[in-house]
């Protein structure tokens, strides 16, 4: 890509979520860590420094440019009524997505927060209550489906880096949290419920 990005993330009420400029070299890139419940976004993208705004300015101000933001900016947190740059240019532009799934709003959801290595929180919400969920990690994100016992043949969104069964908890009432010390090893990788009966998956949530 020959141009200079910048990628925003907005909630479904136009509201900004998050932003980053210049994660690698001039492109750009932004994960879950300001997402904290399922639903509908979108995402935008803009060439440099076409800007979101608010009623009252700035969604996000225009830097530090290599850090991933929540609105900071004096027309925070939006909702997006107009962008900065009165003659808008760009181009082509190719969009990776990992780790995602297409959302089940109101369905079985995680997410994971805190500090890697450190504790770090997994919360759910959506699952069927008085169940038992399989919390599953790998390193990587991929399509295995799983070969045997009470889920065989559910495809999950995990690859098979480092593919484990890392504990099964109770559902509780549908929603709840647990925390766990989450080694180097598990830094970036990615997680995944399963419940068990029934066998339904959440989406994949990536490790701070
Ligand atoms: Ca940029
Ligand atoms: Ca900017």
């Amino acid at each position: 890509m020959s141009w200079d990005t910048q990628l925003f993330l907005f909630d479904a009420n136009g509201n900004g979520v998050a932003h980053m400029d210049d994660a690698c070299s001039l492109q750009s890139a932004l994960t879950n860590q300001f997402v904290s419940q399922p639903g509908v976004y979108f995402i935008g993208i803009a060439a440099y420094n076409n800007d979101p705004e608010g009623p009252n300015g700035l969604i996000w101000n225009n830097t530090p440019f290599n850090v991933e933001r929540a609105p900071d900016g004096p027309g925070a947190p939006g909702p997006l009524i107009n962008w900065s740059a009165s003659a808008p240019t760009g181009g082509a532009y190719s969009l990776t997505l990992a780790g995602c799934s297409f959302g089940n709003a109101g369905g079985y959801f995680c997410s994971i927060s805190g500090t890697c290595p450190g504790t770090v929180t997994l919360r759910w919400s959506g699952a069927q209550p008085n169940r038992q969920q399989g919390i599953v990690f790998a390193s990587n994100t991929g399509n295995y489906t799983i070969p045997g016992g009470p889920c065989q043949g559910t495809q999950l969104g995990l690859g098979t880096q480092n593919l484990r069964l890392y504990n099964t908890i109770p559902t509780g009432n549908g929603s709840g949290s647990v925390n766990a010390q989450a080694g180097t090893a598990a830094c970036r990788g990615y997680v995944q419920l399963i419940q068990v009966p029934g066998c339904q998956t959440s989406n994949v949530a990536q490790v701070p």
